[in-house]
């Protein structure tokens, strides 16, 4: 093996990470000739399960399968890492001290305690240019909370929106009857939430504005963007469990779009810190159109055009990123 890559990953014994998890290091994600060093977080409760998963990953026979080891704690796992996958997190509706986790609010506040711990593990013990992409909901506040405690800039923290990007991307396929890898550009601006704004005036079908390719605007505003926005709620009524296969999909999408540079006139899209971008208030973490450099620094892609339809929802979900940061103030 020419490389070598050692990459964190929380949640490891969760629905995601069983999909995740051999995708990792089956070769697909940091290439063939990249051996994959994984270290696999757990909460105390549950890390023994993990011995069941990393038989499975032997059992999968990768050439590029590294090292595998359990943890429960982050501290320790997080050593020298270059890459931090964050998808551990508490779910809405668990029970906790008697009382069900219902509300955002609290949502915001449980997990928001993870990850200023989780964040000063990587700051302190990963790689000085470690990336750190972060799953577990609330994505984008979960990463600012993340990103303010590891207090380390040359690191770079994303909220996962890929899977959103996905899901319109094959809503537009289906719409123009366009094969999938012609459709480029998909923006998901904002939250990973029902509030996001995913972009049919910057994106490509086959070389074509995707909002005149489709020519339907109703549809676009009425059924397009409810479908997208609430995607993850579909499935969790249809199959009685979230989205597993393809938010592990979503993840592979974005280490390897974060690892490679971007190829011209196409992006790829996450939630990073925002530099005022786009008159994004800075210091949110927000969905943008990104690209990676021939020196592997993401970078937002300026000068699109946003009409004033956009502008209306980018407001809409600058708000809910304020509200979020509000709530977990103390957090950050
Ligand atoms: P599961 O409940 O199956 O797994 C979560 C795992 O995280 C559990 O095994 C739990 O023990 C572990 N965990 C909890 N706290 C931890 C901690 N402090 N350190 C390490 N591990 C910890 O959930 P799963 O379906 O895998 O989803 C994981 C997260 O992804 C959820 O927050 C979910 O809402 C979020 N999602 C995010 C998506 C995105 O696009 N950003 C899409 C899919 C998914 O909904």
């Amino acid at each position: 093996m020419k490389n070598e890559i050692s990459v964190l990953v929380t949640g490891a014994a969760g629905q995601i990470g069983y999909a995740l998890l051999p995708r990792l290091v089956s070769g697909e994600a940091f290439g063939p000739n990249t051996r994959v060093n994984l270290k696999l977080v757990e909460v105390p409760q549950v890390v023994e399960k993990l011995d069941g998963i990393i038989m499975e990953l032997e059992d999968c026979g990768f050439s590029t399968l590294g090292s595998v080891e359990a943890f429960s704690d982050i501290y320790k796992a997080s050593h020298e890492v270059d890459w931090a996958l964050l998808v551990g997190s508490i779910p809405r509706g668990i029970t906790i001290n008697g009382k069900k986790i219902e509300e955002r609010g609290d949502l915001l506040r449980i997990n928001g305690g993870i990850f200023t711990d989780q964040g000063k593990a990587i700051g302190e013990n990963a790689k000085k240019n470690a990336k750190v992409l972060v799953v577990g909901n609330p994505a984008n506040t979960n990463a600012l909370i993340g990103m303010t405690h590891a207090n380390n800039p040359d690191q770079t923290w994303m909220a996962m929106t890929a899977l959103d990007a996905n899901r319109a991307k094959a809503q537009i396929s289906i719409k123009t009857g366009t094969e999938i890898s012609k459709i480029k550009n998909m923006i998901i601006w904002g939250n990973h939430s029902p509030s996001m704004y995913p972009d049919l005036d910057n994106a490509f079908v086959d070389g074509q504005a995707a909002s005149s390719a489709v020519s339907d605007d109703s549809w676009i505003k009425e059924d397009f963007l409810e479908i997208v926005q609430q995607r993850g709620k579909a499935i969790i009524d249809a199959r009685g469990a979230s989205s597993a296969a393809s938010a592990a999909n979503g993840v592979i999408d974005t280490v390897k779009q974060a690892s490679n540079p971007s190829e011209d006139g196409n992006c790829f899209s996450a939630g990073i810190l925002s530099d005022g971008s786009y008159d994004v208030p800075k210091g949110l973490i927000f969905g943008f159109p990104l690209k990676t450099s021939k020196e592997g620094k993401i970078e937002i892609i300026q000068g699109l055009e946003i009409s004033n339809y956009a502008k209306e929802k980018l407001e809409i979900t600058i708000s809910e990123l304020q509200e979020e940061k509000e709530a977990v103030k103390d957090l950050i």
